[in-house]
């Protein structure tokens, strides 16, 4: 069983994986260890990765890249709405409303979801997977952003489910740094010393993230986190942009915005100075030829300059940093370090703001950009039961609290109950206990819609079925689990009708039991009917063996994609894959006799010459050069089998000459051999 941890970036992925040295980050074909997150339509087949990035500018309307954000958003979302116009691509309102991603493909407009897109881009994460572990990968753990509610997490996991993944567990970015941090420390406080308290920053290419985490021996546990999920690398890059937008429109009389080319490579080339104003604090040139309209365009740059183009930018670092150690209720001089990943994080006064932040210097003991994907794996490892790891445990933190709301027989008519408060365990199981007549529906919603960085805080409705008065008209005691589970995702997972015993008033009532780590097994025997210890008569009651009945529940508005769609997306992402690989094996196959013709011909005018006559010669050179003219011609474009006719016929002249030449080789070879053993 393969153990793989990806860390699904807005604009970089990497992966990582568990092989018997440890948990290694592996490279692409490209000797690549970063993936872009970019995928690119042609007429024949699909680019994915560092092939698709380097058609950025040149098939800008069908390279699709910065699209993680849009997972669970609508076509109308005010922050949809706001990146469209940035996009070079064109976004599509889709029939559920959902923002859809519409490209030329195949010679024919498609509409993509953005479950599709990034099932694109885990396929091939997975194809660079499985090339570095000579296996097949299924099963994988994969980061998102902390922030992420219901909808996005639904969304993303739907994506690993059309790329053929197996996803164990979507786990948060910091969190994931946090488990990289942790595991190997030989040093960490034993279980009932004070814990070690380190906080973790990710400001990667569109986001910025905060988590405290208390460390002791064997576990880590999550205490606060806090985002600003709208600051990151880009929008430094955008200043830029912006700035020399404005120098060249007076400078060259160029309008870069209406040229979405140029802007393209303006926006490259504006990322590149930026890395290099962080290693250099003198001015810098930006020069681009040939920009626009023939004008070859150039300006100078420092850092001082970028930063105070910046200001409002450096002004929201410290926010986040505040509300996550407020949050954690621990003073500056409880934490132990402060660890910083991400790209954007090597921006000198990012790094300042920080340090000045908590009176201390940052740490960056950490690989800032392959943190997340090690420790992705090595949760992976950690779920795995084909893998022997060091146990440790994770306790991590529901962001955003959750409530539960329900119709009442009183005069408001309404009953409401916050189920999960904020920094809450997770993943986590509590049992909620109703006195019903009839069916009944839990509406979930997100407690505090000013707070969350999504324009909906509803989660979904869940209705309990069957659920009937007792024999003597009485309410019926009903039992409902719901949880925040591995991937963050809530749910209401079971819920039983238990019969009536004596002696009880209260309403409602609610029990916490945590979950076990491998929750995905636990869950098979969750709501399991018959007879069962009831959970609420704990404390100092009598335990009393009670029967009870499983119910079903049917949940609505639950933002993820219906079975039958989900499994047309599966189809044909394996359609698309073939198509690729046939496109693959059609430009290998022509790519193979393009190489034998430039082979063979240096090798007729030398090491060849003497092994075959003039005229012959003469003949294969002649033919070696109509072979060539055709690859551009007629052969341009041709199957698969043409291309290995043409070898074959190339080959029947060629291999008899080699054949010779191996032979004068290798037999004073054979003699020199031969003398040495006499
Ligand atoms: P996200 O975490 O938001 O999903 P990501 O994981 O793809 O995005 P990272 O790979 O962590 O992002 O960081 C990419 C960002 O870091 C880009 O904006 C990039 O320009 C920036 N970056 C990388 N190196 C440097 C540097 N030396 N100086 C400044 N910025 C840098
Ligand atoms: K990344
Ligand atoms: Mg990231």
């Amino acid at each position: 069983m393969s153990v793989v941890g990806i860390d699904v970036g807005f604009q970089n992925c990497y992966i990582a994986v568990a092989r018997s040295g440890g948990i290694e980050t592996i490279a692409n074909e490209y000797s690549d260890r970063c993936t872009p997150a970019c995928v690119s339509f042609a007429s024949k087949n699909r680019m994915i990765g560092n092939a698709a990035k380097s058609q950025m500018v040149t098939n800008f309307k069908n390279t699709v890249h910065g699209f993680k954000k849009l997972h669970g958003r609508a076509f109308d979302d005010a922050f949809v709405q706001a990146e469209q116009p940035k996009l070079p691509y064109s976004l599509h309102k889709l029939p559920n409303g959902n923002a859809g991603i519409k490209v030329r493909y195949l010679d024919e407009d498609k509409v993509f979801t953005v479950e599709q897109i990034t099932g694109m881009l885990l396929t091939k994460l997975r194809e660079t997977s499985q090339s570095a572990l000579k296996k097949p990968v299924v099963d994988c753990v994969i980061s998102v952003p902390g922030f992420f509610t219901d909808a996005e997490r639904r969304s993303v996991f739907d994506a690993t489910q059309i790329a053929g993944l197996n996803c164990l567990r979507l786990i948060n970015d910091t969190t994931a740094v946090a488990l990289a941090y942790g595991i190997y420390k030989q040093d960490l406080p034993n279980p009932e010393e004070k814990p070690r308290n380190v906080v973790f920053v990710d400001m990667g290419h569109s986001s910025f993230q905060v988590s405290i985490t208390a460390f002791n021996k064997g576990k880590l546990k999550v205490l606060s986190t806090a985002f600003d999920p709208y600051l990151g690398g880009r929008n430094f890059d955008e200043a830029l942009v912006d700035y020399f937008c404005e120098e060249f429109k007076t400078k060259y009389k160029l309008n870069v915005r209406d040229n979405p080319r140029a802007l393209l490579r303006l926006h490259q080339e504006c990322e590149k100075l930026k890395k290099l104003m962080s290693a250099n604090s003198s001015d810098l040139p930006l020069n681009i030829e040939c920009f626009m309209n023939d004008i070859d365009v150039s300006s100078r740059m420092n850092r001082a300059q970028f930063e105070d183009m910046c200001a409002q930018f450096l002004m929201r670092v410290e926010m986040p940093l505040k509300t996550a150690l407020e949050q954690s209720k621990l003073s500056r001089d409880d934490v132990y370090a402060v660890e910083i990943v991400g790209g954007a994080t090597r921006i000198p006064a990012i790094k300042d703001r920080i340090a000045k932040y908590f009176c201390k210097d940052v740490s960056t003991t950490l690989n800032a950009d392959e943190a997340v994907a090690r420790g992705c794996a090595l949760q992976c490892a950690i779920l795995s039961p084909a893998f022997k790891v060091r146990e440790f445990s994770i306790t991590d933190v529901v962001a955003f609290p959750i409530t539960l709301r329900w119709k009442t027989p009183t005069e408001d008519g309404l009953g409401e109950c916050e189920v999960f408060g904020k920094n809450h365990s997770a993943p986590f199981s509590k049992v909620i206990t109703f006195h019903k007549k009839e069916p009944f529906d839990l509406e979930a919603f997100y407690s505090n819609p000013q707070e969350l960085p999504y324009p909906d805080h509803r989660i979904g409705c869940f209705s309990v079925q069957n659920v009937v008065p007792q024999p003597d008209g009485d309410s019926s005691k009903v039992k409902v689990k719901v949880r925040v589970n591995i991937h963050g995702i809530f749910s209401v997972s079971s819920a039983s009708l238990i019969e009536k015993q004596k002696g009880e008033g209260e309403d409602m009532q609610i029990d916490s039991e945590p979950m076990v780590q491998n929750e995905g097994r636990a869950e098979e025997q969750e709501g399991a009917a018959g007879e069962s210890q009831d959970p609420t008569a704990g404390g100092s009651k009598p335990k009393v063996k009670v029967k009870s009945l499983d119910l079903p529940i049917i949940s609505s508005n639950i933002r993820q994609l219906d079975t039958e769609v989900l499994a047309n997306f599966v189809e044909s992402e394996c359609q698309m894959i073939s198509q690729d690989k046939l496109v693959k094996e059609v430009n290998d196959a022509k790519n193979t006799v393009e190489e034998y013709v430039y082979e063979l011909r240096e090798k007729l005018c030398g090491i060849y010459q003497k092994y075959i006559n003039e005229e012959d010669s003469n003949r294969l050179t002649l033919m070696l050069e109509d072979t060539e003219n055709w690859l551009y011609e007629d052969g341009e474009d041709q199957p698969k089998h043409v291309y290995e006719e043409k070898l074959d016929a190339l080959k029947r002249l060629g291999q008899p000459i080699q054949d010779r030449h191996i032979e004068h080789e290798d037999r004073p070879k054979a003699f020199e051999e031969l003398g040495k053993k006499l």
